[in-house]
């Protein structure tokens, strides 16, 4: 241990613990703008600096290292003065419009900036503006970059793609799209980590909830809502609630609300993708077709993405099931429709997501469809849903607990993990056992699959399963660098598995790109667990128990894989 005293108070911490983490573990925040803990740790922002006694120069607190007998001041005259003035040259560069900003109220910039006083810039000069295309689902916006590489190394250390990169050198240097690439060329597999870990407005989501505005007040539309199963985890963390506060239906309220004719839970659909992609999987595994091993799910579009670009050879592998996302607004477009009595082309399909990739997911040209366009016609993140109901004036408190309109209108606690790593993979085994055995396993069988932590075993947790006298290895993993990993391990043939669950976003959705955000905190875990809470709570734990997932079936597919779910619910992902 070290001994050390930081504002007066004497600390014990273990060696090699940095000034920052040891100031933390004792209730000391030091401000900072660059920080990420274990990710980036570079001290680009020098808003951490303090003062240590007998050193004339300050030292940044998140590179430097606790010693025995440092004494520290962390808010002395010389260190404000110091932070003060490093967080006016930042703002010299950046753009400061604050009240037209994505993350005006949630900006650690602008936090540091009132926090410190700052009511006049001293040295302003014109912020860079690079071109963008506004069109692609991630918009960065340089003028308000302060340059804390936060995104590079996230993209980099922890989801493998090293999408960005700086250039320039001295006081020319910037961050942009690696390799002098336009964003479209550069891979982003629109995961959006680099969005959620950026401490200001400089990198964002497309807002597309001026359309969705548009659509809403179309008379000639059907706007037929759907939200997923992560968003109920987070919504309410804009919004003021306690999460016991906010269950879905208040989320079904708050769109009725607004104007949307329909809502249902992906919950309904994330069954409907089980039962596709279960007996899939069972299919080619009992038939033998199954020669190259392992299945990859399929519902993750920053994954899709991901493979497509990285291991183009193995997309054959990929599930062809769509996601619940797609499967839904094909189910809307066709079999809610005839319900209605009213043409495909009325519906105009909206789902609520923790993601960003969603965005890119509906406008992938292979989810086309000639009966009415794309299966979804927009999506919104959890934010944006936020957003709007901030902008309907909607007081969170008087939202109701409303249930999802019929006859889409049920979903298992099968579905609702989805929203967390190891759920897809969870709600698959207790439908496939079925498939197998003709009975239920116990619901809590394949529990070993729930991640305990996304960095325990890089991220990766594997299993073999004796169902009879087979035997199933599966594995699960979430994050892209831990993906990498896995995949190269099964490439040279060091692991073997015949099912694999993946999610691009660490902790699977509950982590997604389109979350709310807490500066340099990870959430995800937390809002998993909700997730396992409200399966354990749910009357019905399996998707193939689902009654409105039967009816449908006997309604309108006939059975899991047959021609027509094949036409609607899966894709060739090799077009
Ligand atoms: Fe997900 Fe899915 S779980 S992909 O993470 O399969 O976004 O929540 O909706 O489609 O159900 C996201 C979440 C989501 C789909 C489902
Ligand atoms: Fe989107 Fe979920 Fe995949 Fe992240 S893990 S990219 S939130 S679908």
């Amino acid at each position: 241990m070290v001994n050390l005293t930081i504002d007066g108070k004497q600390i014990s911490v273990e060696e090699n613990t940095t000034i920052m983490e040891a100031a933390k573990q004792n209730g000391i925040p030091i401000p900072n703008l660059c920080y990420l803990k274990g990710i980036n740790e570079i001290a680009a922002c020098r808003v951490c600096v303090v003062e240590v006694e007998g050193k004339d120069r300050l030292v940044t607190s998140c590179n430097n290292v606790a010693q025995e007998g440092m004494v520290i001041h962390t808010n002395s005259p010389r260190v404000r003065r110091d932070r003060k003035t490093n967080v006016e040259l930042i703002l010299s560069q950046h753009d400061c419009q604050c009240v037209t900003c994505a993350r005006s109220g949630n900006c650690s910039l602008q936090t540091i900036a009132n926090d410190l006083n700052i009511i006049d810039i001293p040295f302003k000069k014109e912020p860079k503006k690079m071109p963008w295309n506004k069109d692609f689902p991630l918009i960065r916006d340089s003028s308000k970059c302060i340059q804390c590489m936060r995104c590079i190394q996230i993209c980099e250390k922890v989801q493998s793609m090293c999408v960005w990169d700086v250039e320039g050198t001295g006081s020319r240097t910037n961050v942009n799209v690696a390799g002098h690439k336009t964003i479209e060329e550069a891979n982003c597999v629109l995961c959006g980590q680099c969005i959620t870990h950026c401490p200001v407005g400089a990198l964002r989501e497309r807002d597309d909830t001026e359309q969705v505005w548009e659509a809403i007040e179309d008379p000639e539309k059907i706007v037929v809502a759907q939200v997923a199963p992560a968003v109920r985890t987070a919504w309410a963390e804009e919004l003021g609630l306690t999460p016991d506060e906010a269950p879905v239906g208040k989320i079904l309220d708050a769109l009725k609300k607004m104007g949307a004719d329909y809502v249902f839970d992906t919950t309904f659909s994330a069954d409907l993708t089980i039962m596709e992609e279960a007996n899939e999987f069972v299919q080619r595994f009992v038939t033998g077709e199954f020669k190259e091993r392992p299945m990859f799910t399929s519902c993750c579009p920053g994954w899709l993405r991901f493979i497509k670009s990285q291991y183009p050879h193995l997309v054959k592998q990929l599930s062809t099931a769509k996601s619940p996302q797609q499967m839904f607004g094909a189910v809307m477009k066709t079999y809610f429709a005839d319900k209605l009595g009213v043409a495909p082309e009325k519906i105009y399909t909206l789902s609520i997501m923790p993601c960003v990739a969603k965005k890119g997911e509906r406008e992938m040209e292979m989810f086309y469809e000639e009966y009415a366009g794309h299966d979804i016609d927009a999506v919104l993140t959890t934010r944006e849903l936020a957003k709007m109901i901030r902008s309907a004036h909607i007081s969170p408190e008087t939202l109701e607990d409303i249930e999802s309109d019929r006859p889409m209108q049920e979903g298992t606690g099968a579905g609702v993990i989805f929203g967390a790593t190891g759920g897809v993979m969870e709600a698959a085994l207790r439908t496939a056992y079925y498939i197998l055995k003709k009975e239920n396993p116990p619901a809590d069988a394949f529990k070993m699959v729930r991640s305990p932590g996304f960095q325990e075993n890089h991220g990766v947790m594997e299993a073999e399963l004796a169902i009879d006298d087979i035997t199933v290895r599966i594995a699960v993993v979430s994050g892209l660098g831990n993906t990498r990993r896995l995949l190269d391990m099964i490439e040279r043939g060091e692991v073997h598995y015949d099912f694999v669950e993946v999610m691009a976003c660490p902790g699977g959705c509950v982590g997604g790109g389109g979350q709310p955000i807490h500066d340099g905190e990870e959430w995800a875990f937390d809002r998993g667990k909700k997730l396992y809470c409200l399966d354990e709570n749910a009357d019905l734990r399996f998707s193939h128990e689902n009654p409105d997932i039967n009816q449908l079936y006997a309604e309108y597919f006939g059975e899991p894989n047959s021609h027509k779910a094949h036409m609607l619910l899966h894709t060739d992902h090799l077009e």
